[in-house]
């Protein structure tokens, strides 16, 4: 069976692995998560009991969840280098280090501000606090994120990694936050808008919005969620 990739809307950290997958270029189906909606019926646990997307079902129908363990399966079946780097190479080296601090730094300072917004009983003193601490936090990830972004064109490479994909999905959460302008950081901006206007990029930012855009061909059609968690689900 070909492996199926769950993706969470709307604005999910997931949309870069679909882009990634788009890359990597490997058969794939793909399977959409409501995340304000059918990822909060008690049966989507079965899947991750974190009730969090990305979520993988792999090629033996095993369940993977975790962006980084997602993304460890793709660099592991990305017998080409598309994505990735021969696993002994200083590249490969880098490209780890920037994915696990996109993944766990840069994308959990946006954590408050997700808190704010998605508070069920609002308490304005406790949302402008965590805007605040948010803002500051998401500021600061990016100092630090700009530091590290050298001349290629894209992350590591002159083309797109499993780095971008990580980074494509989250990245976009300044402007939804209204943190600050992306000009304030000129080499991320210019690395998003090479990425913004990479056609897996867009693909997946389409598929996401719930229209439909010619992909690469890779993606082989969507899964309803019901059939997922039926199938392979926990019993
Ligand atoms: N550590 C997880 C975090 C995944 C995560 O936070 N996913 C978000 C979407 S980007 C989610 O599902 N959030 C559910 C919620 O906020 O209720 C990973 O890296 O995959």
């Amino acid at each position: 069976m070909e492996p199926i990739l769950l993706y969470g809307f709307p604005a999910g950290s997931s949309m870069g692995l679909v882009a990634a997958f788009e890359w990597l270029g490997n058969p794939y189906k793909l399977c959409r998560v409501d995340m304000f909606g059918s990822m909060r019926d008690p049966s989507y646990r079965r899947l991750n009991r974190r009730v969090e997307t990305p979520v993988l079902i792999t090629d033996e129908g095993n369940v993977v969840t975790e962006t980084m363990a997602i993304a460890s399966w793709m660099e592991a079946r990305d017998a080409d280098r598309r994505i990735s780097f021969d696993p002994l190479s200083s590249e490969a080296d880098h490209m780890h280090q920037l994915m696990a601090f996109i993944n766990t730094g840069f994308t959990s300072a946006f954590s408050p501000l997700w808190a704010a917004m998605e508070m069920q009983s609002p308490d304005p003193a406790l949302q402008s606090l965590l805007r605040a601490w948010g803002g500051d936090a998401v500021v600061e990830r990016h100092d630090r994120l700009e530091e590290m972004v050298g001349d290629t064109r894209f992350l590591i490479a002159d083309h797109p990694t499993l780095a971008d994909g990580v980074l494509v999905g989250v990245a976009r959460w300044l402007d939804f936050h209204q943190v600050a302008d992306k000009a304030r950081w000129p080499k991320l901006a210019a690395l998003r808008n090479r990425l913004e206007s990479d056609p897996a990029v867009a693909y997946a930012t389409a598929l996401e919005n719930g229209q439909l855009k010619e992909g690469g061909g890779a993606c082989t059609g969507h899964v309803e969620l019901s059939d997922v968690i039926e199938r392979y689900g926990l019993k």
